[in-house]
């Protein structure tokens, strides 16, 4: 499946261009800078500067899910390519919902999917890219098991894709039409990051796990911490983890905002590459290890050469639990119950969940499973609804044959399809009504409001999967398996033990299914969409904004607090129409909190005076030919990479999102759809706008990367004020944006 050439190639040249590349930096590389160096498009020039440049790169790979592929591919239909320059593949994991389990939710899924399967499946064979069928497993666990390795580098449509940084691979999570670029041969422009140095020291112990690692630098870094850096492991601790354990830390780095996370190469990498059948490619890396780890002198001096270093002692964390709401509210378990008497938070648990892309390696499911089997043999059951989202079809054939899934169905568990399921909101949870308050407790990575289960009254907190089934086990949260005992329905009380598992398969990983290899030659495939779909439709190009298209423009919403891409477009019954921009655009902004309102999804409708919802009112604005802003807070856009959060008010008429600040995959996507992500040069500035203002940008003539926009603000009481915006485009995006996006700008030159 993997391109053995490829990384035969890729090793037999990484020494070179990794010394090439510190000659050209004139001092030791972090293991980031190495693998970055030996991807730079150019090898002449200034070495870039971290936080500052932006680099052209030359991906190895790039992998799509189901749910971001169909606008990638439809956009990569308008570039004229027929073949992917680069390897790619499609993995169809999103879209399927969670009702009764694997099986028959599988069979549904095939039916209710199936115009979009088939379209993906046509687009994948026509333009070269490798498929994986619904049921074969999660993007980023059928990227680590079969495509990861050691120094490479891979983009996904997905902002977990970091997840391979547990292999050693720098994996950075973007939009689609970033995808559209590379497939159609273009470079990866990327900002140079900075690069956090985090050092494990010590060894795990008891209940915690890797997932208490990320959680305890969620908790210090906060969900900003990591933006515009990676976050790089190094120290002893880091060969006491497995792989799997640092494909974990590295998949919910994206929660920090780091481009990706990264580990370096060892024995435990090796492992594992051989138990999925890469034994080539651990002895690769094997011999290139050196170029696999950060120089000798960063690890030495590395306050000298990370932007910043973070201490971990493996050895005393605890077990950590975060939530509800952001994935950086993170308290030690044993202080859960007592915050949630305080915050009047539900303490009998409405379901627990395990599994997802972060957590459902064979090593998280074998001590899930281990824990299962101990509180069964002393008696006890799941006391809430427990499901398992196994990441892959391989993982889950191999627990199925060894017995780790009959032990969890066992404690009355139920084992969905290898799928995102309940994680994107592809849940038919039962008994809970809208706006009434629960808690559920995940293993997953994300918490935002309504995400799981479309309930804005749920509290979701996320822990690592061991201590999710011991809290399924209580029904409650306030319980410490390390403090506390259960007792049985016959009385008796029980100690849990923390589980030990293996962390490979002794007797090998079962062979994958599901997946198909592109033929030869794609050129006489037709893409199938059709006409009349409601969840599919072939793209029209963007037109180009003129300083016209900039003046006195009415505020659609005044976004206050977070406003992340689940806000601006959130999934769950929403996926169905991620082919069909006007379809979609139908859910623009209904999460964000508007604060001229005081309200959820709603505003007024400057036309009008009328109060409606906010995709409505964005509507009717763009069919009277009006544009619109938004002006939002700190952290735009944080979260998924979902370009659809651009797209749709890109179509709707949106111009500007104005912000105190951004997400990097977030801001990128705006720029490639040709509108202008702008920041207050001056915080306090969001004060000024008011809900009837009209606010004209000007500056458009003087674009350029460095410039500053004005804004004037016109009050409806005739009153005037002015403030400046800053933006982050360089001359390519710049480009991008008169060219009306970024794809445009590829048609022209190709023409
Ligand atoms: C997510 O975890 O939010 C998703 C769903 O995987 C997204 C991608 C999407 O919205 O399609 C992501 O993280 O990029
Ligand atoms: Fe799927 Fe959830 Fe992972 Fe996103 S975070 S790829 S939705 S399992």
């Amino acid at each position: 499946m993997f391109d053995a050439e490829m990384l035969r190639d890729a090793y037999a040249a990484l020494e070179d261009r990794v010394a090439a590349f510190r000659t050209r930096a004139g001092r030791p590389l972090t293991l980031t800078e190495k693998v970055l160096g030996a991807h730079l498009a150019a090898d002449d020039g200034p070495p870039p500067v971290r936080g500052e440049s932006y680099v052209a790169l030359r991906p190895d790979r790039v992998a799509m899910q189901d749910a971001t592929a169909q606008m990638a591919l439809l956009q990569f239909a308008l570039t004229g390519r027929d073949r992917v320059a680069v390897p790619t593949t499609v993995h169809c994991d999103h879209l399927i919902r969670a009702t009764d389990g694997a099986t028959d939710d599988l069979a549904r899924a095939r039916e209710t999917n199936g115009e979009v399967y088939a379209f993906l499946r046509s687009a994948s064979a026509k333009y070269g890219a490798g498929f994986w069928e619904p049921g074969a497993g999660i993007i980023h666990q059928t990227v680590l098991e079969h495509y990861a390795f050691p120094g490479g580098l891979m983009i996904g449509t997905d902002s977990h894709t970091p997840n391979a940084g547990g292999l050693g691979m720098v994996a950075v999570g973007v939009g689609g039409a970033d995808a559209m670029e590379v497939m159609a041969g273009l470079p990866l422009s990327l900002r140079w990051p900075r690069v956090i140095g985090v050092r494990l020291t010590g060894e795990l112990r008891g209940w915690a796990s890797p997932k208490d690692v990320i959680l305890k630098l969620l908790e210090l870094l906060s969900v900003k911490g990591g933006t515009g850096a990676v976050v790089e492991y190094f120290g002893p601790g880091t060969a006491t983890l497995s792989a799997t354990g640092k494909a974990t830390i590295c998949n919910m780095g994206a929660e920090l905002g780091a481009t990706c996370s990264l580990f370096p190469f060892d024995d435990r990498m090796a492992a594992y590459l051989s138990a999925t059948g890469r034994g080539e490619v651990a002895e690769l890396a094997q011999a290139n290890a050196a170029a696999l780890r950060a120089d000798p002198e960063v690890a030495a001096a590395p306050g000298d050469h990370y932007d910043r270093v973070v201490e971990v002692d493996l050895a005393a964390l605890e077990p950590l639990i975060t939530g509800p709401h952001t994935p950086d509210r993170v308290r030690s378990l044993a202080a859960l119950g007592a915050e949630a008497h305080a915050e009047g938070w539900p303490r009998d648990i409405g379901a627990a969940l395990i599994g997802s892309c972060t957590n459902s390696s064979y090593q998280d499911m074998n001590r899930a499973a281990a824990l299962a089997r101990q509180a069964a043999a002393a008696g006890l059951r799941a006391r809430t609804p427990l499901l398992v989202s196994p990441g892959s079809q391989g993982v889950a054939a191999t627990l199925r044959r060894d017995g780790q899934l009959a032990a969890l169905e066992a404690i009355g568990a139920t084992v969905l399809a290898n799928a995102c399921g309940p994680c994107i909101g592809q849940w038919d949870r039962p008994d809970v009504a809208k706006g009434q308050p629960s808690s559920i407790v995940t293993s997953y990575n994300r918490n935002f409001s309504a995400r799981n289960d479309g309930n804005p009254a749920t509290n979701a907190f996320i822990a690592g999967p061991e201590v999710v089934v011991a809290l399924a086990l209580a029904g409650r949260l306030d319980f410490d398996p390390a403090r506390d005992s259960l007792t049985t329905d016959d009385g008796r009380t029980v100690r849990l033990d923390p589980p030990q598992g293996d962390e490979l398969p002794a007797a090998g990983f079962a062979g994958a299914e599901g997946y198909a290899a592109p033929p030869a030659d794609g050129s006489q495939v037709a893409l199938e969409v059709n006409p009349t779909s409601e969840r599919l439709a072939l793209l029209e190009p963007f037109a180009p904004l003129t300083a016209d298209d900039l003046r006195d423009l009415p505020v659609l919403a005044k976004v206050a607090g977070k406003c992340t891409t689940d806000h601006v477009s959130p999934a769950g019954p929403w996926l169905r129409y991620r082919g069909h921009l006007a379809n979609i655009s139908g859910n623009s902004f209904s999460g964000a909190h508007n604060a001229f309102i005081d309200e959820t999804g709603n505003g007024i409708n400057q036309l009008t005076g009328e109060r409606g919802s906010l995709p409505d009112i964005a509507r009717a604005y763009r069919d009277a030919g009006t544009g619109w802003v938004v002006v939002a807070d700190a952290n735009y856009g944080e979260g998924s990479s979902r370009e659809h959060a651009a797209m749709s008010p890109r179509w709707l008429g949106c111009r500007a999102i104005i912000a105190r600040s951004f997400a990097r995959i977030a801001e990128t996507n705006l720029k490639k759809q040709g509108l202008l992500p702008l920041v207050f040069a001056d915080p306090a500035a969001w004060e000024v706008v008011r809900d009837d203002d009209r606010l004209t940008i000007d500056g458009l003539t003087e674009l350029g990367p460095g410039s500053e926009l004005g804004v004037t603000a016109h009050h409806a009481d005739g009153s005037v004020e002015r403030f400046a915006c800053r933006h982050s485009l360089d001359a390519q995006q710049v480009a991008w944006f008169r060219a009306g996006s970024a794809l445009n700008h590829l048609r022209a030159q190709a023409a």
